[in-house]
């Protein structure tokens, strides 16, 4: 949420026999507030505890028929309320309220603001960190983490060379998420290989362990050894492939949008994993919120009405090219001590073929995705106002 400076000289008016308080912001689009949400949202000790800011009240515990019986400026850029029928005081600083207003149209596009789409271009537009400058430097770690935030995407050298370094590049924002592959996993050929990532082949990009629920938000691979020959890494924005299909089909989009599609491993013994989740999910504003592909782990599909069936692989089948087209793919080769993070709600990964004498060997795990947004803020909080 943007912070914007409201000066105190906001004009205030009660309407609808005190259910609307409206606020003529200077300069601004007015906007209009109800009681019921004033009261909920009172920033008064009653209404949440002073300590942790954890909601006190519930709203069974307000009258039914709550409204404003009076609102005042304090001066100090607080607004002031008391609340009918119980006299109900409570306080809501303006600037918190500028920020969390709710009268405005809906956002608009397929891709939310704080997203940006990108295509083979992207390695340079982005940038590339060190890990001692991203340990050392708070600026650095939040520059990281926000790259990662809007791009869903990110390269960062100089991982130390000791085992499972992996694990402290996630301890830098957040925690491990363990699965069945382990804190973090092997990627490198093996005999009877549990799963095909654990064998030379070229991988088509994909997003991570689409058959858990929810899915690991974020993917790390450090590179510890890439000395074969092919093995190169491939990034796709699944949001922007999605945006193409969209505007190519909207029918294919909106059939990959609405039905689930089935996800199944069973590599390992003790293990069996299945979800059913739409490939494309959108947001109640019909923004883009996440994208799962992974063909590896689809099982047979079995939601789709037989009358949309052939509709829906004529889509699922557009996807996979475009995922795999060169002008989405950026394509790059880890060198040791890499870190590659993807987004596994958004971004897909994958690699090419390997073969030869040198030996390929990553280092991977994941992570969950709400302490990448906590570390976001507060690092901001921290550097100030003014500081981005
Ligand atoms: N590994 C590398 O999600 C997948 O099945 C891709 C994941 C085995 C943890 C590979
Ligand atoms: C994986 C994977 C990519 C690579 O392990 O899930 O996609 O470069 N690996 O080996
Ligand atoms: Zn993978």
């Amino acid at each position: 949420m943007r912070e914007v400076q409201v000066k105190p000289c906001a004009q205030l008016q009660v309407t609808h026999d005190g259910d609307l308080l409206n606020i003529h912001w200077p300069g601004r689009p007015s906007s209009r507030f109800h009681a019921v949400w004033l009261r909920d949202n009172g920033q008064d000790d009653r209404t949440r505890d002073p300590s942790n800011r954890q909601k006190l009240v519930r709203l069974q515990d307000l009258p039914p028929q709550t409204s404003i019986r009076s609102a005042t400026l304090d001066g100090n850029g607080r607004l002031d309320l008391v609340f009918a029928p119980d006299h109900w005081h409570t306080h809501i600083d303006l600037e918190w309220l500028w920020n969390h207003r709710y009268d405005r149209s809906p956002p608009r596009g397929l891709v939310p603001d704080h997203r940006t789409t990108w295509d083979s271009g992207i390695f340079d537009r982005i940038p590339v960190l060190e890990y001692d400058d991203v340990r050392s430097d708070p600026a650095r770690l939040l520059q990281w983490l926000e790259t990662i935030d809007r791009f869903g995407v990110s390269v960062m050298k100089g991982l130390p060379e000791r085992n499972a370094a992996i694990l402290d590049a996630i301890a830098l924002f957040g925690f491990v998420r363990e699965t069945n592959y382990g804190k973090y996993f092997e990627v490198r050929s093996e005999t009877n290989p549990a799963n095909l990532a654990y064998t030379p082949r070229g991988l088509q990009p994909h997003t991570d362990n689409p058959y858990r629920d929810p899915v690991p938000g974020l993917q790390f691979l450090g590179c510890i050894e890439n000395r074969a020959q092919g093995g190169e890494s491939v990034v796709v924005d699944g949001f922007r492939a999605a945006e193409i299909l969209q505007h190519e089909s909207p029918e294919g989009f909106a059939l990959l949008a609405r039905y689930p599609a089935q996800f199944e491993f069973r590599g390992m013994k003790g293990v069996h994993l299945q979800s059913a989740r739409p490939m494309i999910e959108c947001s109640g504003h019909g923004q883009l919120a996440g994208v799962r592909f992974n063909n590896r782990s689809c099982d047979a599909l079995t939601a789709v009405p037989f009358e949309k069936m052939a509709a829906y692989y004529t889509a699922y089948r557009r996807l996979g090219e475009l995922v795999e087209s060169a002008d989405l793919q950026g394509v790059f080769k880890l060198e040791p001590g890499d870190v590659l993070v993807t987004d596994n709600t958004r971004v897909l990964h994958g690699r090419t073929a390997y073969h030869g004498e040198g030996n390929r060997w990553l280092q991977g795990a994941y992570a969950d995705k709400d302490s990448l947004g906590s570390k976001i803020r507060i690092l901001k909080q921290e550097a100030g106002p003014g500081a981005s």
